[in-house]
């Protein structure tokens, strides 16, 4: 079961260069004890023998600088500097190959780096670099049940629970050297919707087994956070209310968070869904979310605690015959008017887009809004509108987009600076990708969907780095060094968001999915739903009026995007549907009508998966045969999908508009 289990870009394959170091290796001022210095110096251990073949000679460490020997020609110490922040390090070469960072957190990052250059075959002769992580909080959210289920989970089971225990071991173990090998430093471990024996994660009947997982995770730099019910006073503690004003309420808290931090190794805080779809929170109460998020801050502030509330609060029984009513608007509605209001160890998690995760969408007006509360980003790995990790797609480029996003509410008004805290001066603030990861042998199901996970990671620490810097990373890492099996995976890898939208949902308008599980076709799935997702589409044309004059979802936009987006002349066109609501005949840039850019997209969206497939056939003899084969499969499933995408819509535009095709290909 087990053949690539824990590999995928910690192979540490053979590499023949950079031989004339390491020949042993000289700790400084380091504290050997330490539990992540250990598992730095094993994973240094593992890679220098898997990459370079080296042998480690225990025997001469050294235990203080001073002592270090002539021959010691890597030489690891602490050191305390402006430049290196928690997680930053430097390495350079200067006779001998120094690593210097001032946390533990840091050499063990700068031990990851080294070990990639190396296994990537880069020269280290004369190098110099400084790196610092972007972003504080570089996250992964788990939607893991107990029962051992995981919410839009694609990859198998949980590997934190089953049959409602908590899982601690090898495979823990292995994720968390996964993960803090691209930076990741905290992860909530269970389900944002907090079920079943998840309410009882936080009393003493887990304890035990909570604190040996999460000190295992502690021992890679990893934060411990769980989910939260709102209600748990009521539901667990036995109280008539949940009331955030309310004093036995608190005291409640109070007793529950005394035992989870003093008990807990490593724990960093708590993630909450209140007030949203179905899950009770504040409002209930005629209290604010603010009031919410403050009563837990306040209790675990002397914990150095986070609360981490999130944003995700729209009505979800709305009336579709409603015009007015705008999903969209909902984000910023609850939470802009409270900005100010959160305490210092709240911040806020906001989804990338004003909706739901769909494969286009505009960054939410709510993200740089709010100057004086924190925010943090979160996206989501597990592509429940995107694939669903049997059809390709690459989420960097998207996430890179929102990162780049100006919000020009700051004079470092990108997303990126706001989410690092570059724009308001902030430091509780960061990003989270809901995680793509089950009990699968290769993590993620597809193993093409583990560079999703792999970019995620390298960009909240690297913000700067390109998607195809990192595609060609994980590709070497992961896969093969073959120079044209690489560049071939590039070309599949490159294109494939835009390929997947081509065949679904077109120009920003999104859903059209099978309700309930997301996958697949269904154009009116969710047109008369009562959860604000509609297409408006009729004989005579197609999209959503949010402009001033239609919902007025634009005005949540500071004005240089709001005038942007509300001009259809100056509307980037994939986002056109999404802010109005047009013609079948309206004319684009290229000079096609939208309806025509409908078909040729969709039929276009197919020929590329085709072309896909043909690439991944050409390089079969380069990749090892089980992959080769998940992945082929999953490929011939996202043919059978996008041809079922193309044809609905199509032949459902047709229908609809009585509209022919210029090129009268076939349409049903
Ligand atoms: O889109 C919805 C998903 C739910 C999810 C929710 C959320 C965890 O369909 O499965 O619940 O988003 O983000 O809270």
């Amino acid at each position: 079961m087990t053949k690539n289990w824990g590999k995928t870009w910690l192979r540490y394959e053979r590499k023949n260069t950079q031989l004339r170091y390491f020949k042993c290796l000289g700790l400084g001022n380091i504290n050997e004890e330490n539990e992540i210095i250990k598992n730095a110096i094993s994973e240094l251990e593992m890679g220098l023998q898997g990459i370079l073949n080296v042998l480690w000679e225990k025997k001469i460490y050294v235990t203080s600088f001073a002592k270090i020997q002539e021959k010691d020609i890597f030489v690891i110490r602490m050191q305390c500097s402006e430049n290196l922040h928690d997680g930053g390090y430097h390495i350079w070469e200067k006779e001998r190959l120094y690593l210097e960072a001032s946390t533990e957190c840091g050499i063990l990052y700068g031990i990851f780096d080294l070990l990639r250059m190396l296994s990537l075959g880069k020269d280290l002769a004369g190098i110099d670099v400084v790196r610092n992580p972007e972003m504080p909080l570089r996250m992964l959210n788990h939607w893991d049940n107990m029962d051992g289920s995981i919410e839009r989970g694609y990859s198998g089971a949980s590997f934190f629970f089953q049959k409602n225990e908590i899982l601690a071991g090898k495979r823990t173990c292995d994720y968390a050297r996964m993960i803090s090998g691209v930076g990741i430093n905290a992860i909530v471990i269970n389900n944002v919707n907090v079920m079943g024996e998840a309410k009882k994660l936080i009393t003493k009947k887990h304890m035990r087994k909570l604190n040996e997982l999460s000190t295992i995770l502690d021992s890679y730099g990893i934060k411990t956070f769980l989910s939260l019910n709102f209600m748990s006073p009521i539901d667990i503690g036995g109280l008539d209310s949940a009331d955030p004003f309310n004093d036995e309420v608190r005291a409640w808290w109070k007793g529950i968070m005394e035992e989870l931090f003093k008990n807990i190794k490593g724990l960093g805080g708590f993630l909450i869904k209140a007030d949203s779809e179905g899950r009770p929170g504040p409002y209930l109460y005629g209290r604010t979310q603010a009031d919410g998020a403050n009563m837990l801050a306040k209790i675990i502030d002397p914990y150095h605690g986070i609360i981490i509330w999130r944003c995700f609060v729209y009505n979800n029984m709305q009336d579709w015959r409603d015009y007015e009513t705008d999903r969209a608007k909902a984000g910023y509605d609850n939470f802009n008017h409270t900005d100010g209001e959160f305490l210092d160890n709240v911040i806020l998690q906001i989804k990338n887009g004003p909706m739901d995760f769909q494969i286009r969408e505009p960054v939410s007006p709510l993200l740089g809004s709010m100057r004086h509360t924190n925010q943090m980003l979160e996206v989501q790995l597990a592509q429940e509108y995107t694939g669903q990790q049997i059809d390709l797609c690459y989420l960097v480029p998207l996430i890179k987009e929102v990162l780049e996003f100006r919000t020009y509410h700051a004079p470092k008004d990108t997303v990126a600076d706001i989410i690092s805290g570059k724009a308001y001066g902030n430091h509780n603030t960061g990003i989270a990708a809901v995680s793509n990861t089950g009990d699968s042998v290769y993590w993620t199901g597809n193993p093409l969907a583990a560079l999703n996970l792999y970019g995620f990671g390298r960009l909240s620490f690297d913000p700067g780095l390109t998607a195809e810097e990192i595609a060609d990373e994980w590709i070497r890492l992961s896969l093969t060094s073959e120079e044209k099996v690489v560049s071939r995976i590039k070309k599949i890898i490159e294109g494939s968001r835009e390929t997947y939208e081509k065949y679904t949902s077109p120009l920003g308008i999104g859903w059209m999915v099978m309700p309930g599980e997301h996958y697949g076709c269904c154009v009116d799935g969710y047109e008369y739903s009562r959860f604000g997702t509609y297409h408006r589409a009729d004989h005579l044309g197609i999209g959503v009026d949010r402009t001033k004059k239609g919902t007025g979802f634009v005005k949540q936009y500071h004005e240089i995007n709001c005038q942007k987006y509300d001009d259809i002349s100056t509307c980037p066109e994939e986002l056109l549907l999404f802010f109005h609501h047009v013609p079948y005949t309206h004319l684009l840039k290229t000079g096609k009508t939208v309806i025509q850019h409908i078909y040729d997209a969709h039929f276009e969206g197919v020929d590329e998966v085709e072309h896909m497939i043909e690439l991944w056939e050409e390089i079969r003899e380069y990749i090892e045969t089980d992959v080769w084969e998940e992945v082929s499969g999953r490929f011939r499933k996202q043919l059978y999908n996008a041809k079922e995408w193309r044809d609905q819509i199509n032949s459902y535009f047709y229908r609809k508009s009585g509209i022919k095709d210029a090129y009268g290909r076939k349409i049903y």
